[in-house]
Formats: C-alpha cells, structure tokens, sequence
C-alpha cells in the first residue's frame, strides 16, 4: 500500500468557467481527465498538509467512481481528514457550510448543477476554499495554467472505502468520515430562522409543494420540511436522488419544474410552491398561480428580512450580480444600506461577505443567499421566504405586490438562446463592442439610449479587477438590455439576454413581463442581429 507517482499528459481545455470545470460526463472519463485537474488544483494550494478536505456531490452519474478518485489522490497528496457525505452525496450549500463549521481547508463540489446527468450528460469539478466559498479568479486561474504543463499526479493504491455507511476508515494515513449529509445544514436552518413560527403556519392549513426534481435536495427537503416542520408527506415531490436526475433537467424555473407549475396553476393549488436545482443552491418561489422573479425574490428577503431570527441582527448590504434587476437597489436606497454590483458568479460574493460588507446576495438566475454560507443556497430561501409568510401572515402574491406598492415594479426577463454557433456568439458580442461610440444618443422605440459599455469590476475589498463581465445598454428611462455568453454550458455557446424595465406606476405594474418588454426585445434584436446571427426565431428558453 503506497503512494503512486502517475505520468501524464496535459488537456488544453481545462479552464474552469463560472462555476468550476463543467464538460460532458464523456470528457471527464477519458484517462487522466479527472486526475489532471485535482492534481492541478492540489499544486496550486500550500501548506494542506495534514488537514481537512470536505467532499461530495450532486450525486449525478459518474459521482461515486469521482470521488473514489479524488479521496485516494487526496491521500497521497498528504490531507489528514476528509469529510465525504453518505453515498458521496452533498448539496453544494451543505458543502459550504461544513467547510466553516469544520474548520477544513478547503472542500471540493462534483455538480454541474441543474445541467442534464447521465452517461451522455455532463459532470462538474469545483474548489472551494476555507471561507466555504468559490474558489477566487486568482485561484482558478492558477489551477489552469497548472493543469497545461502537468505531467504527474499521485493518487494512494486502491483501497476498498464504504460510502454509504457511517463511520471512520482510512486510505493511507489519512481518515476517510463519511457523515450524514443532511444533520449540519438542517441544524443550521433551525438557528436561521423560526421553525415554531413556521410549524404553526403550516399547521393552520398552509399548504405547500417543492420539487427535488430528482436531485441532491430530496433528502435535505424531506427531513426539513415534512420531518422538522411537520408538512404532511408528499410534500416534497421527486424527492429521490437519481444518477440521471430522471431524465429531466433540474433547473428551477417556469420551463423546467413544469410538473411543479401545473399544480400551482391548478383550481386547487397549494399556497406555496418552491424547486431546487441539482446541486441544492438554486430556488424558483412560487405563490398560487403566482411568479416571483428571483430578483423580487431577493428584494422582498432585503426588505422583510430581519423578521427572521438570524437576520433579526439587521442588514448591513446586499450584493447582486450585475445582470440581476434593480429592485433590490432600491430597497437598499430606501433603507440606507450598501447595495454592490459584481459579475455573475458566486465567487464574487465572497470578499464581500467576509469582509462583513453585505449580509444577503443575489443572481437573476433563481440563486439567493446570505453570509451564513458561502455559496447560494436553494433551501434556505425556501425557509426564508416561509418565515416572511409566517411573520405577515399573508400570501406570496401579497407580500411581492406590497414590495411593487412601495418601490415600484421592475419588470424582468431573460432570454437564452442556447447551444448556438459560437463563432456566431462571439461575433454577435464583438459587433455589439465595436458599436459603442455609435449607440449612445440613439433612439429605438421612443427610448433613447444613455450608455453603451461592457461592464468590468474591481473587487472593493481585495482589488482583483476582472473585465468582459457582459455588454450593457443603459437607457435614459432607467430601461437596461444585458448581454452575456454564459460561462456554465458544454456544447456551443449560450447566449443569455437580460431585459428591465422599472415601473413606478401602479395602475401599469399588472402586465405580463414579455408584453411589458416587448419593445426592449425587439430592440435587442435590432441592436445585436440576434435572429440573422444565431439563426434562431426565438430563444430557447425564457426566464
Ligand atoms: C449561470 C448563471 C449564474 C450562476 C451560474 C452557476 O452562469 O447565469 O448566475 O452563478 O450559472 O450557477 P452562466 O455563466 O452560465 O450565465 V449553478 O446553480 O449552475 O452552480
Ligand atoms: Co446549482
């Protein structure tokens, strides 16, 4: 039994993207694909030795034979301890939250999020540090620049680990814990927020649904939910962890938990509804026959936040990644509290959290969460937002159109066009940067155009600068149109279209987004040439 120094040779395309290294399941099983990168990233960090690694995943296809992998190369590279769920199983949230509580080092999350699984679907590798949180730009980047001159990696001869019990084994000198992959997170929720306030409310006859969707939060959901909080059985839906997701793709939006918005929308619907994604850090909140956008979602929590006891504290800021809509900005102006803007990512929340500087963040994409972790997280705004019900005792629709009542409405949406071209994408993206000096002054549909420009960023708190964050078309109303290429996708490109526009009128706060944006999405057409560079009529898919 020893430590073996294995030859290799280097991918070129190992660059990690918004959230880790996503590629096909295909990919990830070549030789070496998988050993490379953790080598790379092992190289890139100092002084581990000894120390605690937290480990797990969505639990998607190739999962278990991963983690074998990276639990025997985190033997041989000299960890003292390694954290792993039961069955290899954690929620990118309940990750986050062990690396903090446990004092680890670092943790490492297998998820490609609401991305399909399966043998033809996709797989995904991603560091987080110390803080709980995404690996920093300066590190992934490191791990890439490391993962194109690698020629060697270590790994521990194969030693026989059970997952699925309990219990300490060792591989080497290292120890091997397999935990319980819910008791830490749901322990943490109780100290968050008010389970009795929220116990009684569902007890007076609140019905509500969530959707696991086939993915990492089914256990989480049922041992909080119908176990904690007393919701009858069958509350959570597709509460059973499965390789495959069940063939479905578990992003938590209107198209996606279809099944979980028929029942909303039906005569005898429940009065709340919420989904999850794969990895547990996204949220989609629904009321009865009711939408709320994620960035109303995190406005309401800015706004009524502190009726929950772990916010009861106060608010000091919020974040919100630059694409995602204004609402909260104004919730943060009214209640005179710090308001950031970062690029998409929830790796740049974390110098903000840590620093103490904004207490609740939030993405356009169904992600919301606060400094009690360093990662979004699905659940807990599930929590948070049956806390709010509880304390006002009103329902979800009244609690969003109060929020429109005093700040206005900010009507939202998002276009994807998805696995298009990406020569086209890129070019579409180029044509729009080479149009910057033109487009400022001009009109298109009655709205004039103040600013035309692609937004970069410099971390307030550690000076790291990062550019090319997506293209913006800022309108004299107050109107924006974003442009991004997303950063998360295997195949092709995805081109992802963000629309706003405010409206404080309230006798014009009650229309169907798409209709209430139609002109900002006929503009971004004219603009990019989206139809004659994608090919495409219409996008894919519509958030
Ligand atoms: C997308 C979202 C972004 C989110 C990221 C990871 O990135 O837009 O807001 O942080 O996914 O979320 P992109 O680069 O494809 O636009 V998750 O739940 O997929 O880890
Ligand atoms: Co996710």
């Amino acid at each position: 039994m020893s430590i073996q120094t294995k030859i290799t040779t280097p991918f070129d395309d190992q660059k990690p993207g918004t959230s880790g290294l996503r590629k096909k399941v295909k990919v990830f099983q070549q030789p070496n694909y998988l050993e490379n990168f953790v080598q790379s990233i092992f190289d890139t960090l100092e002084e581990f030795q000894g120390k605690t690694l937290v480990l797990g995943g969505d639990g998607r296809y190739h999962n278990r034979e991963a983690i074998h992998t990276i639990l025997h190369m985190a033997a041989a590279n000299g960890f003292g301890k390694v954290l792993v769920g039961r069955g290899g199983v954690l929620s990118t949230p309940a990750v986050s939250h062990l690396i903090r509580k446990y004092d680890a080092f670092g943790g490492i999350v297998l998820s490609a999020s609401h991305n399909p699984a399966g043998p033809d679907g996709d797989f995904g590798i991603k560091y987080n540090v110390s803080n709980g949180g995404p690996a920093p730009e300066s590190i992934t980047n490191a791990i890439f620049t490391h993962s194109k001159a690698i020629t060697q990696y270590r790994i521990w001869s194969d030693t026989e680990v059970d997952l699925d019990y309990l219990g300490d084994s060792e591989i080497g000198n290292m120890v091997v814990r397999v935990i319980d992959p819910v008791y830490d997170y749901a322990q943490l929720m109780e100290e968050l927020f008010d389970f009795e306030a929220i116990r009684a409310l569902l007890k007076g006859g609140f019905r509500i649904l969530f959707d696991a969707m086939h993915a990492v939060t089914g256990p989480y959901a049922r041992e909080i939910l119908e176990n904690r909080l007393g919701a009858p059985a069958g509350t959570v839906l597709n509460g059973v962890v499965k390789d495959d997701f069940g063939g479905g793709h578990p992003d938590p939006n209107l198209t996606y938990a279809a099944d979980l918005v028929a029942r909303m929308w039906a005569d005898d619907a429940p009065d709340f509804g919420a989904a999850s994604d794969g990895d547990g850090d996204r949220n989609m909140i629904l009321g009865r026959k009711f939408f709320v956008t994620p960035s109303d979602s995190l406005a309401v929590l800015a706004e009524n936040g502190t009726c929950a006891p772990g916010y009861a504290r106060g608010i000091v800021g919020v974040a919100r990644s630059m694409p995602t809509s204004q609402s909260v900005d104004r919730v943060a102006e009214k209640k005179n509290f710090a308001c950031f803007e970062t690029p998409t990512g929830w790796k740049f929340f974390g110098s903000l959290l840590d620093a103490g500087k904004a207490t609740l963040c939030g993405e356009e994409s169904f992600g919301t969460g606060s400094d009690h972790v360093r990662e979004k997280d699905g659940l807990w705004a599930v929590l948070f937002w049956l806390n709010i019900l509880a304390h006002r005792k009103t329902s979800v629709e009244a609690v969003v159109k109060d929020l429109w009542a005093i700040y206005g409405r900010t009507y939202y949406a998002r276009h994807d066009y998805e696995d298009v071209d990406s020569a086209a994408a890129s070019t579409l993206m180029s044509e729009l940067r080479a149009n910057f000096a033109t487009l400022t002054g001009q009109v298109h549909e009655g709205l004039t155009i103040k600013l035309a420009d692609e937004f970069g960023y410099t971390d307030p708190v550690n000076g790291e600068s990062t550019i090319k964050q997506g293209v913006r078309i800022l309108f004299v109303d107050g109107s924006r149109i974003v442009f991004r290429l997303s950063g998360t996708g295997t195949s092709g490109a995805t081109l992802r279209i963000y629309l706003e526009r405010f409206e404080p009128n309230p006798s014009l706060q009650h229309k169907d987004a798409q209709e209430a944006l139609a002109d900002l999405i006929r503009i971004a057409d004219t603009l990019a040439g989206i139809k004659q560079h994608t090919g495409r009529q219409a996008p894919t898919v519509i958030t």
